[in-house]
């Protein structure tokens, strides 16, 4: 036991009062609580949430802290630097947290409110320039920066109407019910005219537009919440088939964290004895202790295999005619499609071989061990992140009607075992404390992933989800929490469209790409250095995150940014409350509500005792169960009330990129395709395993999976060896959109004629006569294109790309240095 650690006020508390005892749940640690070493509690200054911590030893304390990648321990020495971070008892430490400590005082951190140079000296207006390399900011203080900002949105309101203003700004932020920046821009943006927004998301922006049609509104959002469960799994199913690795990274994040990771339980066997087929271009894409077998499919291909899978059990009399009759409509239409009569090519094994590279055999094989048993059908969400990323997810449902499993204890469809550490925990979330928005009054949206789209066609149009929508003509955008300069495709087309605006502001804690093409950039204050209440998706406890260091420099919070802002403009944002009073307001209205669990105590306590246990909503009875049980007497909310199969709504939109079944079409960007002769690689753009996304990524964990300073890209040895690679060389790795240096890792988990990097390394443009970044954002070589034109989502985890030796000069990255930053001198004179 370590005698560093004393008790000792965690920063300031909410409410002032003493904090608990030693819990039992991190008694691993002598002293981890959060008491005054003086008993006292904090200052008033403290209280605000902007003053300095109050501490008078010289030694460190440990801090109860959340992120997306769990909760954990932050040791913080006096002078508030984040000395370690340590799991809690019995849990595992996500490799994201490994970049907490590094980033906390990073150089790389906005300092101060800071305005670029030409938007200062010129004026708001379109700019070529926004983003450019080495684009100088003028640092200045707040009120100055308030004063400028209002001012400006009062002026687009004014001569361009509340749709001039973009407030879509998609982007995960940081968890948190009060601090959340999503909510904070959208609640200042509604309370002054409101804006533009986004809908869907990058993670599943198909499926979630897709689903509905097929198996209507209610059973859509169970496919989502309430999922067959890995203790379904353990318990009922036989085979298990996933396209698409069930990662043990990606559960490692849940959308506002946990209590405790759960997919650490998976690993310890949740599956039970099911068998585990895991069908991916990469071997090591199934966490280790499912024991999978390994069946290799090309990216972006899964479809025509799932098609075979149907056409086996059909031609081999397998398929469940009853449950087709009963619980479907249009199954005679995917016969006549799998067998080849509607379009002359049937869909067998061999076909399908030709198309994936997955031996017919095992095809055949694997549909007969299906039909044997309780089978499960899992898409991971990566699948329908790539062009006509709908068709895995609509073949996979088709493929388990066939089997006649959905409704039935651990069998049917799932979509995200192993995407998200939530999905398939058998709980779905209990009601928590928020943080409203209020109500927009301007009625446009986008789906997020066509943002490059709305700002390069004013005036234009866009079909979704068979409407059409109008794009506004959009001067002024505002991104609080997400890093588009990251999360989008074809980058620089992106550039290209930020440059039309007359004014970007971003709220950053740091300076992101997205950061450095804004006009305007106010500098936020990190979770660690604020107080909030967290709970995740389906999380067991709601937990008080205390912050445990002062903000750095000048950074503020959302809530008093938007405050100030608010009062210039004449509205209230935060009713003159401070963040410690909206924090009780938000629990006490959540308890007054009914909403928190019996015997929930006052805030006072809640925040005392660090925590309180939630109880979630029952899980059972999903709408498949029901609807298994009586058709009849539970129809879908689809048009048939059944499972359409061909889907009669999509059908009205008579789009030409979507049929209104499953179907297999050859893909722009494949391995089969003539366009491969020049770009012979697949590369699958994937979710890092040591960040979250792009944040932190000057951190020491990301910072240690990459390869002479740049991301990794993974090779096959064949692929490796045909370009006189080895692990540890530099590559250019070229697509038709772009180019990256990327660093070389040989390994034989992957297919040959596949590549591997992960999304999320941060955009360095500053050489570009070398690459559009040398440091390795997949983004520059994904192409900006819509899976459909029904759903508009993202495809970008894929792309076609070239690899080859780079020998030239390495430049330096420069992805993680702020930018020129000039004092401020007069208001008039830079
Ligand atoms: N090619 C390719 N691209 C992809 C994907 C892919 O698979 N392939 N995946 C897509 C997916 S699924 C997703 S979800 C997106 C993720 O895209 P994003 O959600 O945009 O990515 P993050 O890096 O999480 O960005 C969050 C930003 O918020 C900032 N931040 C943190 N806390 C706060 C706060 O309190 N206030 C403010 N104002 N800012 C804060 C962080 O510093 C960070 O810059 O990427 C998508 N992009
Ligand atoms: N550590 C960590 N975890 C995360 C995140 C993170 O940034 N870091 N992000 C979170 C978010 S926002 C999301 S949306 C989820 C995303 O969850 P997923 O979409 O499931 O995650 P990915 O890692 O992008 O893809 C998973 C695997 O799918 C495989 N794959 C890709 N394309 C194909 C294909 O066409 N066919 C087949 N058969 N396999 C394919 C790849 O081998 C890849 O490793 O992850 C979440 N979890
Ligand atoms: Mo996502």
């Amino acid at each position: 036991m370590s005698t560093d650690f004393v008790r000792i006020a965690v920063g300031p508390t909410v409410d002032g009062s003493e904090g608990p005892g030693p819990r039992a749940d991190v008694d691993a640690f002598p002293s981890p609580c959060l008491i005054a070493a003086d008993g006292s509690g904090p200052s008033r200054a403290g209280r605000s949430g902007l003053g300095s911590t109050v501490v008078n030893t010289q030694r460190r304390r440990l801090v109860e802290t959340s992120a997306h990648w769990g909760s954990y321990l932050a040791e913080v020495s006096d002078d508030g630097e984040v000395v370690g971070v340590r799991p809690h008892e019995g849990d595992e430490l996500s490799p994201a947290t490994g970049n907490v400590a590094a980033a906390h005082r990073h150089p790389s951190r906005v300092a101060r409110p800071a305005v670029r140079r030409a938007w200062l000296e010129h004026g708001p207006g379109p700019d070529e320039g926004r983003g450019a390399p080495g684009s100088e900011y003028v640092e200045v203080g707040w009120d100055e920066a308030l004063d400028l900002v209002a001012t400006e949105l009062a002026r687009v309101r004014r001569e361009h109407g509340d749709d001039a203003v973009f407030g879509g700004s998609y982007g995960w932020g940081s968890a948190g019910r009060l601090h959340h920046a999503q909510s904070q821009v959208h609640r200042f943006l509604n309370l002054t005219g409101g804006y533009v927004r986004s809908v869907a998301d990058y993670s599943r922006g198909a499926s979630q537009v897709l689903l509905p049609h097929l198996v209507g509104a209610a059973a859509a959002a169970d496919v989502r919440t309430r999922p067959v469960s890995w203790a379904q799994i353990a318990e009922h199913t036989d085979l298990l088939v996933t396209f698409g690795g069930v990662r043990r990274s990606n559960g490692w994040v849940v959308p506002g964290g946990q209590s405790r990771h759960e997919n650490g339980a998976l690993a310890g066997g949740a599956a039970g004895s099911t068998r585990v087929v895991s069908l991916s271009a990469q071997r090591d894409d199934a966490m280790a202790d499912l024991a999978a077998e390994w069946v290799g499919v090309m990216p972006g291909t899964d479809t025509a295999v799932m098609l075979a899978l149907v056409h086996v059990l059909v031609v081999d009399g397998l398929a469940d005619e009853e449950f087709l009759a009963r619980w479907t409509v249009g199954a005679d239409r995917v016969r006549a499609y799998v067998l080849g009569e509607s379009d002359g090519v049937a869909k067998t094994p061999e076909w399908a071989e030709g198309v994936s590279r997955t031996p017919a055999e095992r095809i055949r094989r694997l549909a007969h061990e299906m039909a044997a048993g309780r089978t499960l059908i899992n898409v991971v969400y990566a699948l329908q992140r790539g062009e006509r990323g709908e068709q895995p997810v609509f073949a996979a449902l088709t493929l388990a009607a066939f089997l006649g499993q959905v409704g039935l204890p651990g069998g049917g469809f799932a979509h995200g075992l192993g995407s998200m550490g939530d999905y398939g925990s058998g709980r779905v979330s209990a009601p928590l404390p928020t943080f409203r928005q209020g109500a927009n009054p301007v009625p446009d949206l986008i789906p997020c992933a066509r943002i490059a789209d709305l700002l390069l066609s004013p005036g234009g149009e866009l079909a979704f989800d068979g409407s059409t929508l109008r794009l506004p003509d959009v001067r002024l955008a505002w991104w609080a929490g997400g890093n588009p300069f990251h999360h989008h495709q074809d980058l620089v087309r992106l550039r290209g469209a930020f440059a039309r605006l007359d004014t970007l502001v971003v709220h950053e804690t740091h300076w992101t790409p997205t950061a450095k093409h804004a006009d305007v950039v106010l500098p936020v204050a990190s979770s660690l250095e604020r107080d909030d209440l967290v709970a995740g998706n389906a999380d067991r406890r709601l937990r008080a995150s205390r912050r445990v260091s002062a903000p750095y420099a000048d950074a503020r919070e959302e809530l008093w940014i938007f405050g100030r802002l608010a009062e210039r403009l004449g509205v209230s944002h935060d009713d003159g409350l401070s963040s410690s009073a909206w924090l009780e307001r938000i629990y006490e209205e959540w308890r007054a509500a009914g909403a928190a669990p019996p015997g929930a105590p006052a805030f006072a306590e809640f925040w005392r005792d660090g925590g309180l246990d939630l109880v979630a909503p029952a899980y059972d009875d999903p709408v498949f169960t029901a609807f298994r049980a009586d058709p009849e007497a539970h129809p879908l909310d689809t048009a048939s009330g059944r499972i359409e199969l061909w889907s009669s709504s999509i059908e009205a939109a008579a789009l030409p990129d979507l049929a209104p079944h499953a179907e297999w079409r050859e893909p722009r960007r494949w391995w089969g395709s003539p366009d491969a002769a020049e770009w012979d690689l697949h590369l699958l753009c994937n979710q890092p395993s040591h960040r979250l996304h792009s944040q932190l990524d000057m951190g020491e964990a990301s910072g240690s999976t990459k390869v002479a300073g740049r991301e990794p890209i993974r090779l096959h040895p064949d692929d490796a060896a045909a370009r006189g690679l080895a692990t540890g060389d530099v590559v250019r790795v070229t697509s038709p959109t772009g180019s990256l240096l990327a660093g070389v890792v040989v390994s034989d988990a992957l297919l040959p004629g596949v590549a591997q990097m992960h999304t999320g390394a941060w955009w360095d443009p500053s050489a570009p006569e070398i690459a559009t970044c040398v440091h390795g954002n997949v983004n520059v070589l994904t192409p900006d294109e819509p899976t459909s034109s029904l759903t508009q989502a993202t495809s970008g985890a894929h792309v076609l790309v070239r690899v080859e030796r780079y020998d030239g000069v390495l430049p330096p990255v420069r992805a993680h240095e702020p930018p020129p930053l000039l004092p401020r001198r007069s208001a008039t004179q830079l």
